[in-house]
């Protein structure tokens, strides 16, 4: 199989350019974007990324979750189909890049190809995957978990955002609800380009890193209840006060990932106190325990510690407690023949890199139950994301979309 020489390059002014046009749709108020799942931006954002795939010669693919499938042919049609692709939602203080660099990076592939005049073997399919953040519809990454066969179609249907607005009446309200049916395509392999969301690869000075591994997730929502009464008239000795609760739990989750440091993570981001009134004892709290390791087994003793010690914390100030399943994965390994092609494409390109473990989910953590699949990653600013200030430098765009490129093409088999 003939591997891409090391003048095959992209466009990284284009890809750029075609960042920043991405960006002016579902504008944040601090200079990122506030592009969610689904939401009449959302359905923008898909209209301007369709228009650019027509305008590439791509056929575009729906299907019953609205992920999108624009379709570059190969010599060979039959031949299953090399998919590439990230996600255009963002969290609702997100920044330019975070899954926009995967899928406008795939379609500079093809751009890049029709510039050069290539033809490959394999199609190549280029993908938006709806509702990756997970943060109006939870869990993240719900359609490429439909996709992979993780969740039923009708569960995520009914999924409900903080209006009680449902996931599927939401896809069929901005028109982007497809026929195809979700998990019905056969790929002959997977690769997602993403910005790291963390620090080390700058720490580093590293150009590109090569993900070997995702790291497992949990989220368990925690529903506290207590008491609603007066802050003023109540006495302490009687109170029931679900806010404290929550608080000294959210303490716990934070000794709980200290203590298996480095690699733990825990917090809560989504946090609810009810009625939230300034001279009302909270009578309830709802959060979300977000728990990560590349390890299952420190997972597992996470969570029941946390299960254990908040309803110690609960029972001895009287309020009741509940736990909540609502998301999780385990660790996943990436297949070694793409992660290869990928750390041979850096090598082959000249560019710095090292081995790296994703500390956040992707699609691609669902796709690799279906296909052959990896991810590259390439430097964030301060590793900062799900923040509009998040920032990358457009030479680790390009770094991270010519070694996507190269192993995407060299998957395809480019034909003489
Ligand atoms: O939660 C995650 O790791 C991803 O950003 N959805
Ligand atoms: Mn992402
Ligand atoms: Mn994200």
């Amino acid at each position: 199989m003939p591997t891409p020489g090391e003048n095959l390059k992209i466009n990284g002014e284009r890809l750029w350019d075609s960042l920043m046009e991405m960006s002016r749709i579902g504008p944040g108020v601090a200079g990122g974007n506030n592009r969610q799942t689904l939401t009449d931006k959302d359905g923008e954002g898909r209209k301007l990324f369709q228009s650019w795939c027509k305008a590439a010669g791509m056929t575009m693919g729906l299907d019953t979750m609205g992920n999108m499938f624009a379709r570059r042919e190969g010599t060979h049609p039959n031949a299953l189909p090399v998919y590439v692709g990230s996600h255009l939602d963002t969290q609702p203080t997100g920044g330019k890049y975070d899954g926009v660099l995967g899928v406008l990076g795939g379609l500079e592939i093809i751009r890049s190809l029709n510039d050069l005049g290539i033809k490959t073997k394999h199609p190549i399919v280029v993908t938006n995957w709806t509702n990756e953040e997970g943060t109006r519809f939870a869990p993240a990454m719900l359609a490429s978990g439909v996709f992979a066969g993780v969740h039923a179609e009708d569960w995520a249907y009914d999924r409900e955002d903080a209006a009680g607005r449902r996931f599927g009446d939401e896809l069929v309200r901005i028109g982007w609800r497809g026929e195809e049916k979700t998990g019905a395509r056969r790929m002959h392999a997977f690769f997602e380009l993403h910005i790291e969301q963390g620090p080390i690869l700058e720490a580093e000075g590293k150009d590109i890193g090569v993900v070997t591994h995702g790291q497992g997730v949990s989220w368990i929502q925690v529903t506290i209840t207590g008491k609603e009464s007066h802050t003023g008239s109540t006495p302490m000795p009687v109170r029931k006060n679900a806010g404290l609760g929550m608080a000294r739990v959210l303490d716990l989750v934070d000794k709980i990932a200290w203590s298996h440091a480095p690699h733990a993570v825990g917090a809560a981001g989504h946090i609810d106190v009810r009625p939230n009134s300034r001279n009302v004892i909270p009578g309830t709290a709802v959060f979300t325990v977000d728990f990560r390791s590349p390890e299952r087994a420190v997972i597992e003793d996470m969570e029941s510690r946390l299960k254990t010690g908040a309803s110690d914390i609960c029972k001895a100030i009287g309020l009741e407690i509940a736990f909540e399943k609502v998301a999780g994965f385990d660790p996943v390994t990436f297949d070694s023949d793409c992660v290869t092609a990928i750390r041979a494409a850096a090598e082959r390109l000249g560019y710095s890199h090292r081995d790296i473990i994703s500390g956040a989910g992707h699609d691609a953590c669902w796709i690799t139950r279906v296909a052959p699949t990896a991810m590259v990653m390439c430097p964030c600013v301060d590793g900062l994301s799900h923040n509009e200030a998040e920032e990358i430098r457009p030479e680790w765009a390009t770094a991270g979309a010519n070694v996507l490129f190269h192993a995407v093409v060299e998957t395809a088999q480019i034909v003489e």
